[in-house]
């Protein structure tokens, strides 16, 4: 796959022929014309400006700066270039960065290789001749085998969708659309619609100018101070003194920016120190350490999200002296980070100007623009200038909206994207052979800093087209199999976000009609460019190779079945390479445990935690109460922990068992139980029924509610809940309202396929199980009911929840478990929880997404309870 560039004149036109075709030139179309050249390939740019820049040539409206501090927003593909080139300021200005993208195509003598000028106006992929054709508004269509499509995420922007503006007198502007003489506003009227990062650095400069300018908002924003000014020693030496391991850092980061997150949760810090964090990160004026430095709960939690949205919010009041102004800038629909938040340069100080004026459009939407000006439900503002900063159709925009893209079988890219767009990776899409998306949807891009982004997009993209024509092949093309998985973990990872929350371009939730759904990917820099290896080094999974002479190769699947953080949890145990855990003796195993829970986030406040004593079977117990904050008496959850009945104790089930009564509102009584293999079985199930006897004889003293208890476990502990439940019928109680059982084990009789399937590399293994099993009791035993309650008789059990893990050896039993006791005529319900492991529930506040899953547990020990959804207990209860 390498041709020489040649022009072929045709009976109807005239057809440029090129391997490959890039549209745009900027930061992305300039390093890919870079790479392609370099590796033999015959590229041509077509770029619809009259110069390189892209986004940078465009968006020339007063104060366009970049937000990512400088020396994070240049390319570091060559270290000649980074020492060629210095930067001048902290955040550079537009010119700035466009003059850099013009020394960069100089450097690198890319101009040679763009048509500028150009559009393209169709692209069709030629079944018969296996390429791309695109049609062009100016010059020869080109004919190349694969199309890279590097137009930008906020390149197209939107239209003003406002009635009138064609009747307006006046000047009419566009911020992504600007002038190339600049404007002049000097002694003008000016209003501006739109107050994001456009319009937010736009109207100090504009209202310095203007006789006056009224500004017209929507959705007040988050912004906080720039502090722009020289580049910062503390970001430039780190830079000066290691240059590569700076760059690495950046790229295996979250954000593409090499800094240190947060790993303190919000509850762990006080009042006095959360205010020093968030006054820390308000004088760096950076986005990504106000959006990363504060706590560890700032990005995923309401909780820990609202306690950094106050503190801005008061920064808001801070500033702006009219309080009804002040409040109207204050953003409240919406949680910090959830929308781009900006960075300001004397915005907010701007509305304390004599010729500034709000509108506040929530309480007067625009109604008209007329010939005068822009007519609000309540009033008239009559204008010289209208400047529009209202955003772009992004990320979709500049792929649907400028050309018909007809892939195999004539499928229209926008008629595949109807609902929303798909794609594999954001880099590909199925049913579009050899069409590269450079940070489509689907692919980290404005979540990051798009510098490093582009750079992996690009060097993936090349490397594949390398790969591809060593190996004989000439197409590529994603799955549909790849693809739907990809969109999966896509809503897995956005469900770990609050960006799903928000009104946004993220969301597409800006421009009216466009399908809904947080577009980049949110899971991160780092782990998207693990994921992207990781397709190449299982065999290009998911993608479809093909060549010359029938030549082809499928290996199809899903990249990431994983919960993007158990994924990330399991990688950093497989990078520990630890022993396995049978190897170390019980006692061994359980100072490992114990080292290991040491590590982990301790578990949240609850009302009180009281540690006691117990009467078990054979002696006395140890139990750790948990109260509720909330006023008693409460219903009584009696839990037993994890551990193979050889391992854990109250306290390595601690964060669980405290989320367990914050999110149900109960009394939880972590009871302990005899362990193997000094006690082999009967001693662990004797334990569990007898603490249920002394807590329920104990109910009233520990603040219980009277009435049935509720039981709970986990693992070996969901084992022995079961089997107390079966002893509590059995013996003539005590009374049992519900059972939940996390991913439980019930058959030591029979492996079934989960054990083969998540054998190994899931922490919990199968050779784990049975070293458990062995230690805990003989072969002979492993039929008895208490040992094995799914071979017990289950009719007249408590109602039950019961909840797998897909990626656990148990998951199969569990499913069983429930299935059976649902045959016996017990009311259950379960939770079978895809991408989930054997912890994830336990490992609160580490494996966020089974936030949703404990949420259901609750609920379901609310219900058990009856309590209603309002949380009241029933009337005969209180
Ligand atoms: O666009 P936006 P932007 N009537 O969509 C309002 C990047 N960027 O160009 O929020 C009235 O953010 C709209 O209101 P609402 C950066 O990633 C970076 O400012 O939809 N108002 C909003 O207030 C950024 O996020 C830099 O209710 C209307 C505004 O217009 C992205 O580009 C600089 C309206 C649009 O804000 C987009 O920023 C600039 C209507 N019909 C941009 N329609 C840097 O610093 C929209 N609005 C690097």
């Amino acid at each position: 796959m390498s041709e020489v560039k040649a022009s072929e004149t045709t009976s109807s036109s005239t057809v440029q022929h090129v391997d490959i075709a890039v549209v745009g030139a900027g930061f992305a179309g300039l390093y890919l014309l870079h790479r392609l050249r370099q590796a033999g390939f015959a590229a041509q740019a077509l770029e619809a400006a009259d110069d390189v820049g892209g986004t940078w040539y465009w968006n020339r409206y007063p104060g366009a700066r970049c937000d990512i501090q400088t020396t994070d927003y240049s390319f570091t593909f060559d270290p000649a270039l980074e020492a060629a080139w210095q930067w001048s300021e902290k955040y550079a200005t537009q010119p700035e960065i466009l003059r850099y993208l013009g020394f960069v195509a100089d450097r690198y003598d890319l101009r040679r290789d763009i048509r500028f000028g150009t559009r393209v106006t169709a692209a069709r992929w030629n079944e018969a001749t296996q390429r791309w054709l695109l049609t062009t508004s100016a010059g020869p269509s080109v004919s190349c085998r694969c199309y890279v499509m590097a137009s930008g995420c906020l390149s197209e922007p939107k239209p003003p969708e406002i009635d009138g503006v064609a009747d307006f007198a006046g000047d009419v502007y566009v911020t992504g659309r600007w002038p190339h003489a600049g404007v002049d506003f000097t002694g003008k009227r000016v209003a501006v619609i739109g107050t994001g990062s456009s319009g937010i650095q736009a109207i100090p400069l504009i209202a310095q100018q203007a006789a006056h300018l009224t500004v017209f908002q929507r959705t007040p924003n988050f912004a906080f101070p720039a502090h722009n000014g020289p580049q910062p020693a503390e970001r430039v030496a780190p830079l000066a003194q290691d240059l590569a391991g700076y760059r690495t850092q950046a790229r295996m980061s979250l954000a593409g920016v090499p800094l240190e997150r947060a790993t303190e949760f919000s509850w762990q810090l006080s009042d006095a120190e959360r205010r020093q964090r968030f006054e820390r990160a308000l004088a760096a004026g950076d986005l990504v350490a106000m959006l990363t430095q504060l706590w560890a709960d700032q990005g995923g939690d309401l909780d820990g999200n609202a306690l950094a949205s106050d503190l801005l919010r008061e920064y808001v009041r801070s500033v702006v002296k009219d309080p009804t102004t002040a409040e109207a800038l204050t953003p409240h629909d919406h949680p910090f980070g959830s929308k781009r938040p900006c960075l300001e340069t004397g915005y907010y100080a701007t509305f304390n100007r004599p010729n500034v004026d709000l509108v506040n459009l929530r309480q007067e939407p625009i109604e008209a623009i007329t010939a005068a000006g822009i007519r609000t439900s309540r009033r008239t503002v009559d204008v010289d200038a209208i400047v529009f900063a209202t955003g772009f159709d992004a990320m979709t925009g500049a792929i649907l909206a400028v050309h018909p893209i007809t892939g195999r079988g004539g499928r229209s890219i926008d008629t595949v994207w109807a609902n929303g767009p798909q794609t594999y990776l954001g880099l590909t899409v199925a049913g579009f052979p050899n069409l590269f998306l450079i940070t489509g949807p689907g692919s980290p891009s404005v979540l990051s800093n798009m510098a490093v982004s582009i750079e992996q997009h690009v060097d993936w993209v090349v490397d594949r087209l390398i790969d591809m024509r060593a190996a004989g092949f000439s197409t590529m093309e994603a799955t549909e199999a790849a693809q739907a998985g990809w969109t999966r973990h896509l809503a897995d990872c956005t469900a770990l976000s609050l960006h799903r929350l928000a009104n946004t371009w993220y969301t597409g939730a800006n421009v009216p009609g466009k399908a809904r759904g947080v577009m980049p990917y949110t899971g991160g820099v780092g782990p998207y460019r693990t994921i992207c290896d990781d397709v190449v080094n299982r065999g290009m999974l998911g993608f479809r190779l093909s060549g010359p002479n029938g030549a082809g190769q499928c290996n199809d699947g899903e990249i990431v079945r994983l919960q993007p953080d158990v994924r990330m949890v399991l990688g950093m145990l497989a990078e520990l390479n630890l022993p396995p855990i049978e190897s170390m003796g019980a006692a061994g195993a359980r100072g490992f445990l114990a080292q290991l829970n040491a590590t982990r986030p301790p578990g949240r406040p609850v009302g009180e935690v009281v540690d006691g004593t117990l009467d078990g079977a054979a002696g006395p117990l140890a139990y750790r109460l948990y109260r509720p904050a909330t006023p008693g008496p409460h219903p009584i959850v009696v839990y037993y922990h994890g551990g193979g009945w050889v391992l854990g104790d109250a306290q390595s089930d601690d964060p669980f068992c405290r989320d367990l009564c914050r999110r149900s509102n109960m009394i939880v009584v972590s009871v302990d139980y005899r362990h193997a293999p000094e006690h082999r079985f009967p001693a662990a199930p004797e334990d569990g029924y007898a603490a249920l006897r002394w807590v329920a004889d104990h109910a009233a003293a520990l603040g219980g509610r009277p009435g049935p208890l509720l039981v709970a476990g986990w693992s070996a502990g969901g084992n022995i809940a079961a089997v107390t439940c079966q002893l509590a019928r059995d013996r003539g109680g005590p009374a049992i309202a519900g059972q939940l059982l996390v991913c439980p084990v019930t058959d030591g009789t029979s492996e079934r396929p989960s054990y083969s399937d998540n054998a190994t590399g899931y922490f919990l293994t199968r050779s784990l199980m049975y070293w458990f099993w062995d230690l805990y009791c003989a072969p002979a035993d492993r039929s008895d009911p208490r040992v094995s309650p799914l071979l017990g008789r289950l009719d007249g059990l408590p109602p039950a929840f019961v909840v797998t893990a897909e990626f656990d050896p148990l998951r199969d039993e569990g499913i069983a478990y429930a299935e059976a006791l649902g045959a016996a005529g017990v009311p259950v319900e379960q939770l079978q929880a895809h991408g989930q492991f054997h912890s994830s529930f336990t490992m609160v506040d580490v494996i966020a997404t089974a936030v949703g899953g404990r949420e259901k547990m609750a609920q379901a020990l609310q219900r058990f309870a009856g309590i209603d959804e309002s949380g009241a207990l029933p009337r005969a209860a209180e």
